[in-house]
């Protein structure tokens, strides 16, 4: 039986020997990968993203727990995975250790399956990576598969773009380098998390961002459709439109707040996630953002594609003379490029 079909018949080894495989790439993830991809789409994907220290893990903890056991009224329990992303380590150093220790309470329940990712080697191919290990999980039959990163940069917000709802997270009392870290994710933001409100200050953090919202406006995620796509695309995003085709009022984000350790908070947060996801359907928002999501792993794969393909004809020595007349400017680098692409394509 071949690696996919063990994978979607619920075996737990076969998937983590599926995870390795797609992170190192191997033929055979590859062609695993191929097989269980018409078996996505069907997971919720939820993306918690902030600033370190802010509780992430602590809170991924709590809500796991919760659509684990979910209280009355609540969905029926679902399956959760967890992808902690942690772009900076090489390794996967303390905090992915510290992320272990914080969702031990989860181990042992075969409903949740927890991985941690580290940049290691990948040639800045981390959003791709972790685009495919979504998507496994997702095949696998995880209905709810949360993606854990330290919101600090473009890597960060290209894999907030696999989320179907983006969760910022906050807490009162952060340093002022934070403050340019949060004007950055703020945008990313569906659901905006004032997490350890047991600290002084929680309040007006929470006012801080109300403000901060109020000033941005109802920006609709503008990163999902600004350019950088290779080819425009046909459909534009609309307004928000009901199933009627009446025009709706765009999602502001509300902002919550939680205190992570004692898990308050945590229900009226998976509520709040809940009527996003019912948002988004009844919008058609859904599609746009898979549609997005889609396209900019399509284009993730072609990029690197073309620079391999590029590489293989290319030899070591005559780049570095490339860039040795660069250096020495006899030739500009974009001269240097098209010299290299064997073509003046690009002058
Ligand atoms: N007082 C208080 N402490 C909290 C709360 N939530 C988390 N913490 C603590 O804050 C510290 C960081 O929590 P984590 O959940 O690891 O935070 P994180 O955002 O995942 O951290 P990184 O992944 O390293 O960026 C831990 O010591 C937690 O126990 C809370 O609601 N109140
Ligand atoms: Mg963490």
């Amino acid at each position: 039986m071949s690696l996919a079909s063990k994978v979607l018949q619920g075996d737990r080894l076969a998937l983590s020997r599926l995870l390795t495989q797609i992170e190192n790439d191997t033929p055979e993830g590859r062609s695993a990968y191929a097989e269980l991809f018409p078996h996505t789409g069907n997971a919720h994907l939820i993306g918690v993203t902030g600033a370190p220290g802010t509780g992430k893990s602590s809170l991924v903890n709590q809500l796991a727990r919760y659509y684990r056991n979910p209280a009355d009224g609540a969905r029926h329990q679902q399956r959760v995975a967890v992808v902690a992303v942690d772009p900076t380590s090489p390794f996967s150093g303390g905090a992915i250790m510290g992320d272990r220790i914080r969702m031990r309470d989860l181990a042992g329940d075969t409903g949740v399956f927890i991985r941690s990712m580290a940049s290691r080697g990948a040639l800045g191919g981390l959003a791709k990576t972790t685009a495919s290990v979504v998507m496994a999980f997702d095949a696998a039959g995880y209905e709810v598969v949360f993606i854990e990163t330290v919101g600090a940069g473009q890597v960060e917000v290209d894999i907030a773009r696999l989320a179907h709802t983006t969760l910022v997270i906050d807490a009162p009392g952060l340093g002022d380098d934070v403050q340019a870290i949060k004007a950055g994710i703020l945008e990313i933001a569906d659901v905006l998390v004032v997490n350890k409100a047991d600290r002084p200050g929680a309040e007006q953090t929470a006012r801080a961002l109300r403000n901060m919202l109020n000033l941005a406006g109802p920006t609709a995620r503008p990163h999902f459709y600004a350019g950088g796509g290779l080819f425009p695309d046909a459909t534009p995003p609309g307004p928000d439109r009901d199933a009627d085709g009446d025009q709706r009022e765009p999602w502001s984000p509300p902002v919550h707040l939680t205190i992570a350790t004692k898990g308050e908070g945590i229900p009226e947060l998976v509520k709040i996630i809940e009527e996003h996801d019912h948002y988004l359907q009844e919008t058609g928002e859904l599609e746009r953002r898979e549609r997005a999501r889609l396209r900019s792993d399509l284009e993730n794969h072609l990029r690197e594609a073309l620079v391999a393909r590029w590489r293989s004809g290319v030899s070591g020595e005559a780049y570095m003379a490339a860039l040795d007349r660069v250096m020495a400017r006899k030739i500009s680098p974009r001269q240097a490029a098209a010299e290299l692409l064997n073509g003046a394509a690009l002058l």
